[in-house]
């Protein structure tokens, strides 16, 4: 049966829901400005992930990497949360809870390394697992100190640097404490997610997952709603393009998840 469009149905639902998770993607944040990675000219089809995102090509090439990542966080420092965001952090807002689904706890987790969701989120208890880390984190690869930081430039090479000019590794960031190059503080391919023994526990629990915003291609994350809609619960898909593997949807909100999470939600 394909997946039911009916808002007031999921409303009936949303009310007696006891444990809803949403998986956020991309798609989440485009309206913000950021580019996803598959859809539309996303950044994979400008740049080869693999030569991008895993570990290997950091340590082959940390110039490259860190060009990519700094180009990244000017994005993310120059947008703001959008309606979507928003809609998602209504649904955070116990008082909110209170009058649409009065039994429920509520977890974002969120594939999204752009913080724009915990910025969102400001005012409220804020129940958001980041399990792909944040861009606008540094790791050292030397002694594992994490820093968040909206620094721009990280580095003078970075900031002057268009990608031809030369940069030196001794150039590019380093840690302040011992000394060692840092890196983007986000999950790499081949690298555990976040958060992940609490995003099972949710997963197990969930009676109701929101897909929001992205192409379900990357696990473990691609395979949570299936996890739920196998266990008896109910999944609901906002994403402004059908996909070939949403048919076991029992919702499916198709276009901007910044109109339908609004429509749908508030
Ligand atoms: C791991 C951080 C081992 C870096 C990212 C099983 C099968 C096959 C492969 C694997 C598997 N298990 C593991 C793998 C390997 C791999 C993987 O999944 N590969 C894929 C590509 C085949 N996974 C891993 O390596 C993961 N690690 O598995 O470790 C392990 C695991 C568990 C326990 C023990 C050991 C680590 C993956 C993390 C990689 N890091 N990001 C960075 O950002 O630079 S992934 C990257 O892709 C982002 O985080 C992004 O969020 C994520 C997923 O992409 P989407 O968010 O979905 O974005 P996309 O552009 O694809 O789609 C956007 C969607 O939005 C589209 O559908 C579009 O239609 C829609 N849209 C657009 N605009 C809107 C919209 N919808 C609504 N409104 C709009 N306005
Ligand atoms: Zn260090």
């Amino acid at each position: 049966m394909p997946p039911s469009t009916d808002a007031a149905e999921f409303q009936r639902i949303l009310r007696t829901s006891k444990h809803i998770v949403a998986i956020a993607g991309a798609g989440l944040s485009a309206a913000s400005g950021i580019p996803t990675f598959r859809s539309g000219g996303g950044l994979w089809q400008t740049h080869d992930v693999t030569k991008l995102a895993t570990p290997q090509a950091f340590a082959a090439d940390p110039v490259l990497v860190w060009r990519f990542y700094h180009a990244r966080r000017r994005a993310i420092l120059a947008a703001a949360p959008n309606a979507a965001h928003y809609a998602l952090a209504v649904l955070a807002l116990p008082a909110y809870r209170a009058a649409v689904a009065p039994d429920a706890r509520y977890t974002l987790v969120t594939q999204n390394v752009d913080s724009l969701s915990t910025r969102a989120h400001r005012e409220v208890p804020s129940p958001i697992l980041e399990m792909h880390g944040r861009l606008l984190d540094t790791l050292c690869t030397g002694c594992g100190h994490t820093e968040h930081t909206t620094a721009d430039p990280l580095c003078p090479a970075l900031g002057e640097a268009d990608d031809a000019t030369p940069i030196a590794i001794e150039q590019l960031p380093h840690c302040l404490r011992c000394g060692a190059l840092l890196r983007p503080g986000v999950v790499w391919f081949d690298e555990i997610p976040h958060h992940l023994r609490a995003i099972n526990a949710l997963v197990e629990k969930a009676d109701l997952c929101l897909v929001v915003g992205t192409s379900s291609t990357v696990y473990p994350a691609a395979g949570y709603a299936h996890e739920i809609a196998e266990n008896g619960g109910t999944v609901a898909v906002f994403n402004s393009e059908r996909t070939d593997d949403d048919d076991f949807a029992h919702f499916f909100f198709v276009g901007p998840c910044e109109e339908t999470l609004p429509r749908v939600l508030l």
